[in-house]
């Protein structure tokens, strides 16, 4: 049987669910042909751009938690519903990407122009697109997990997280430039590391780690009313919440450093005016002539200007204090994970840890 490690696998499933999904507009009532067709080939090349291609560490994050809770291998059919459950994961994030980069006026994604770029599909197909997407995980939990005992909780958990992530773009979004061309004042009161946290447990820490180990847990028969089932979504949402932040900012860092050609998307958070790790410890550090070269650049979309903030955060140090960040939170994490019982449940938290750590893109 195939295993969390084989993406050869994974995709095989993916594969297998696109196929369902195009033959359910194939069978839409009331439709010609011809416009059937159309919208055919238009999501035969939607879906492969937009879901697979990323590093799929959500998806099989899923069936290493399987895998983990079982402890043993998993049969046929088990890691089919796992790989399953791990695309829809995935295509939870297709919808909020495909968002997310109109809403941070992203240029890449992967190595290749954001969904909304290609030049056949523009910004008002792309809105819908995602809207679709979004869809398209509800469509594919029912056709697979109807009668499964946890329908219901699998169900709501890609609701709540959906709800959770979208109150996280908020507070993300909230606060950047408008886009009529005119522009929110710069409040750089607003970049504490306060506001940060909240931010980045909502809008990524839920979707990105939790809702795979929630999934995971779910399927496998754990109840969260139980007491022993409360205490491991628990666990697991607490080991999560560190593990995600510690992603976001890699995710921040990455952003202002990364090469492009590696990381396969161009950073805009100086641009956008986000609330990113970065900017937050800058404003701790800076002096009167240093935040003022914040208040003059940050939020616009002027490369020189853009340029001059990176060079001041190379000034303060902050790759440097990033480092030290990763190697602190490194050790914190270790430690974290080795106290979780039982301890075959440390297994998952320590593949989402060895995914991250150090990581380039
Ligand atoms: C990621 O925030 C959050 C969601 C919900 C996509 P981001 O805009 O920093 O992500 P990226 O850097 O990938 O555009
Ligand atoms: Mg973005
Ligand atoms: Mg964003
Ligand atoms: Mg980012």
């Amino acid at each position: 049987m195939p295993n969390s490690k084989d993406k050869e696998a994974f995709l095989a499933v993916y594969k297998l669910i696109e196929g369902e999904i195009v033959s359910d507009i194939r069978n839409l009532p009331a439709l010609s042909d011809g416009v059937k067709q159309q919208l055919i080939d238009y999501y035969s090349e939607c879906l492969p751009y937009t879901v697979p291609g990323g590093k799929m560490t959500r998806g099989l994050t899923v069936i290493k938690g399987v895998e983990v809770l079982r402890g043993r291998e998993l049969t046929e059919k088990e890691y089919k519903d796992a790989a399953i459950l791990g695309w829809l994961v995935e295509w939870l994030q297709a919808f909020f990407l495909v968002a997310d980069d109109i809403m941070d006026a992203s240029i890449t994604r992967r190595g290749s122009p954001c969904w909304y770029k290609v030049p056949n599909v523009t910004q008002d197909n792309a809105i819908n697109d995602a809207l679709i997407l979004e869809n398209m995980i509800y469509q594919t939990l029912r056709r697979h997990f109807k009668s499964h005992p946890s329908y219901v909780q699998l169900l709501e958990l890609f609701i709540d997280t959906t709800f959770q992530t979208e109150v996280g773009q908020h507070i993300d979004t909230n606060g950047t430039p408008y886009a009529d061309g005119k522009r929110a004042p710069l409040d750089l009161s607003r970049f504490t590391l306060d506001r940060y946290q909240g931010c980045v447990r909502y809008k990524t820490c839920y979707y990105s780690f939790y809702l795979s180990c929630a999934l995971a847990l779910s399927y496998c028969g754990y109840d969260p009313e139980s007491d022993e089932g409360k205490a491991l979504y628990k666990k697991a949402e607490d080991v999560c919440m560190i593990l995600g932040e510690y992603f976001q900012i890699q995710d921040d860092v990455l952003d202002a450093f990364a090469p492009p050609e590696v990381l396969g998307k161009i950073g805009t958070d100086i641009e956008d005016a986000k609330c990113s790790w970065l900017v937050c410890k800058a404003l701790e550090l800076v002096n009167d002539d240093q935040r003022k070269v914040l208040v003059d650049h940050y939020g616009k979309h002027d490369p020189e200007g853009v340029q001059k903030v990176k060079e001041l955060y190379k000034e303060l140090k902050l790759e440097e204090m990033y480092h030290a960040y990763e190697e602190e939170q490194k050790t914190a994490c270790d430690e974290l994970i080795s106290k979780i019982e039982p301890e075959n449940f440390q297994e998952l938290f320590k593949f989402l840890l060895g995914k991250i750590y150090k990581r380039q893109k």
